[in-house]
C-alpha cells in the first residue's frame, strides 16, 4: 500500500524501530547534524526531533539514510525488486494470441495508473499565507561551520519547461538569505538550470515561476533526486515507484502543481537576470562548495499543513544518507543502463567516491577495446557523464568488492597503455578541475588483454585451488585439531 504521505512514511519507519523521537530541545545550528552525522555512521534510526531550538515545526531526517530505510521508503524488501519491476517493463513484449494478450491487460492498466493526478485540494493546503509568511518559522538547518548561512536541503523544486510545457522536479538546495528570499542553486547540467537558460533565451519573460514541496510521501521525494532524462515527468516515476498516482494540486500564485500531501510549500519566482552569492557549504564531497553566483527565489505564498514537519538531510563526509540514496539509484538504473550496454553486468560507485568520481564496471568483454567504448557510452549517459574515474574489468570480477577490484585492477593495468583521458563536462561539485564545469576524466582499462589489442604475452590464470583438494583439506582441517 503506497504511503499517503511523509507522516504515513514516519508511522511506518517508527513501527520497524527504524525512527527515534528526540524530545529535548537541540539546535538546528550545527547541534542537529552532528546528531544526523552520528547517528548515520553508526547505521542509527532516522531522527525526529520534536523541539528544534527556535521553531514549533518538528523536524525529520536521516529517513532514507540505510539500505533498510530505503527499502521501507520504497516498500520492498530489497531495492533490486524496483529494478527487477523495471526490467520486467523493458521486456515486455508483444504477446502471441488472445490469451496472452489478455494477460497483459493488467500490466497496461498498472502502467496507466503511474500518471499523475490533478486534484482540487490537498493537505498541503490546510494554511494558505500570501503574506506575514516566514522562513525563520522553519527549523531550517545551519549545517556545517562554515556554511554561508541556513539552508534547505531536501526541497523538490518544481518548475515547467517553457518550450514543451513539461514538468520538471529536481531536488536542489536553498539558501535561506532572509524572510521570504532564499538561493536556488540548480547547477548548470540540471533541469532547473536548463528551463532559466531557455526562458532567457526567449528574453520576454522576466519571471519564472518556481514552486518548492518540503515533505511528501518517500517515493515522491526520492524522485526528485533521479537522474531522469530531460522532459521525463519525476512525478510519474514516483507513480511508478509507489504504484498510485502522486495527487497533485495547482499553486495558488503560479502556474505550477505540487504534490497535494506536502507538509510546506513555497510558491514563488526566480526573476530572470537576478543572481546572487550562494554558499559556501559542507557539501556531498566532504569538502566545502565555494560561493558562486546563483539564481535568487522569491517567495509569493506559502501553503501547509496546520502542524506541518520539515524533512531535511545533511551531506558531508561520507557515508551519509545521499550514500544510500544513491545507492539505490545505481541499483534501480542498472536495468535502464543495460538497455544502451548490454554488455554491462553491474555497476558500483563506491561511497569513497561520492557517486560522480568513481565508478567501477563490470562488463563481458566482447571486442578489442571495448572496455573504451564503455567508458566513452557512459560518458555521454546523463549524468553519469560526471564519472571522474571510470574503471572497467571482466565479468568475472564482483565490482561490489571495492578491494577485489583494487587487487585485480591495479595487477591487469599497464598504465600508460590502459588509462585514457578525456576531456568534458564535469560535476560542479569538483573542486580540483582546472575551471568549474571544465575538466579531465580518467577511464582505466583494467580488463584482460587480448592478441587482437597487441598484447601478445600469455595472461596468468588467477591462482585457484583445485575442488577436490578443497574438500579434502575439509575433511583433514577438524582432524588437525584446527577450529
Ligand atoms: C540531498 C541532495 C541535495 C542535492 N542538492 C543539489 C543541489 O543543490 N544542486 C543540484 O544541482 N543538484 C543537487 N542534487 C542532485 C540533484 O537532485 C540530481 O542531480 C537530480 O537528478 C537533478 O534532477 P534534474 O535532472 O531533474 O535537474 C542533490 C541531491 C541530493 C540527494
Ligand atoms: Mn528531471
Amino acid at each position: 500500500m503506497a504511503y499517503s504521505d511523509l507522516r504515513d512514511f514516519i508511522r511506518a519507519l517508527e513501527k520497524k524501530d527504524e525512527l527515534k523521537r528526540v524530545k529535548i530541545e537541540v539546535d538546528p545550528v550545527l547541534e542537529i547534524t552532528e546528531f544526523a552525522d552520528r547517528a548515520v555512521k553508526r547505521g542509527g534510526q532516522a531522527l525526529l526531533f520534536e523541539k528544534p531550538k527556535g521553531s514549533d515545526v518538528p523536524l525529520l531526517i536521516n529517513a532514507f539514510a540505510s539500505m533498510r530505510k530505503m527499502e521501507i521508503a520504497l516498500e520492498v524488501d530489497s531495492v533490486e525488486e524496483v529494478a527487477k519491476r523495471i526490467s520486467e517493463y523493458l521486456e515486455m513484449q508483444m504477446p502471441q494470441g488472445l490469451i496472452g494478450k489478455l494477460k497483459m491487460l493488467p500490466k497496461l492498466a498498472e502502467m496507466g495508473s503511474f500518471f499523475p493526478k490533478i486534484v482540487n485540494d490537498g493537505a498541503c493546503k490546510e494554511v494558505i499565507r500570501k503574506e506575514g509568511f516566514s522562513l525563520n518559522e522553519y527549523p531550517i538547518l545551519h549545517c556545517w561551520p562554515q556554511d554561508g548561512g541556513r539552508y534547505i536541503t531536501l526541497p523538490l523544486v518544481f518548475t515547467r519547461n517553457p518550450d514543451t510545457g513539461k514538468r520538471n522536479c529536481g531536488m536542489y538546495r536553498m539558501q535561506a538569505y532572509d524572510e521570504t528570499t532564499t538561493g536556488m542553486h540548480w547547477q548548470t547540467h540540471k533541469q532547473g538550470a536548463e528551463h532559466y537558460r531557455r526562458l532567457k533565451a526567449e528574453g520576454k519573460d522576466a519571471r519564472m515561476p518556481v514552486a518548492v514541496a518540503i515533505g511528501s510521501d518517500p517515493a515522491t521525494m526520492y524522485s526528485a533526486i533521479l537522474p531522469l532524462p530531460p522532459d521525463l515527468d519525476e512525478m510519474m516515476i514516483a507513480g511508478f515507484l509507489r504504484g498510485k498516482p502522486v495527487e497533485m494540486v495547482k499553486c495558488e500564485t503560479c502556474d505550477l502543481e505540487v504534490p497535494a500531501n506536502a507538509e510546506i510549500v513555497l510558491e514563488g519566482y526566480v526573476d530572470i537576470g537576478e543572481s546572487r552569492t550562494e554558499g559556501p557549504f559542507g557539501d556531498h564531497t566532504g569538502f566545502y562548495s565555494l560561493e558562486d553566483d546563483y539564481p535568487v527565489f522569491h517567495i509569493t505564498c506559502v501553503t501547509q499543513r496546520k502542524n506541518p514537519i520539515y524533512a531535511t538531510t545533511i551531506v558531508g563526509p561520507p557515508p551519509m544518507e545521499d550514500f544510500y540514496m544513491g545507492k539505490a539509484v545505481e541499483r534501480i538504473f542498472l536495468p535502464l543502463m543495460r538497455l544502451q550496454l548490454p554488455e554491462v553486468r553491474d555497476i558500483c560507485m563506491p561511497a569513497e567516491g561520492i557517486f560522480h568520481n568513481m565508478i567501477l564496471v563490470a562488463i563481458r568483454k566482447s571486442y578489442p577495446l571495448h572496455a573504451r567504448k564503455v567508458m566513452h557510452a557512459i560518458w555521454g549517459l546523463g549524468q553519469a557523464m560526471f564519472s571522474k574515474c571510470i574503471v572497467v574489468v571482466d565479468e568475472d570480477v564482483d565490482v561490489q568488492n571495492v578491494s577485489e577490484v583494487a587487487w585485480k585492477a591495479l595487477n591487469h593495468i599497464d598504465p600508460e597503455r590502459d588509462i585514457a583521458f578525456v576531456l568534458g563536462p564535469v560535476d560542479s561539485l569538483d573542486h580540483a578541475s582546472r575551471m568549474p564545469n571544465y575538466g579531465s576524466k580518467m577511464g582505466i582499462d583494467a580488463t584482460r588483454k587480448w592478441k587482437e589489442e597487441g598484447f601478445t604475452r600469455p595472461w596468468p590464470d588467477e591462482i585457484r585451488m583445485s575442488a577436490e583438494v578443497k574438500e579434502r583439506v575439509d575433511a583433514l582441517w577438524k582432524k588437525a585439531g584446527l577450529s
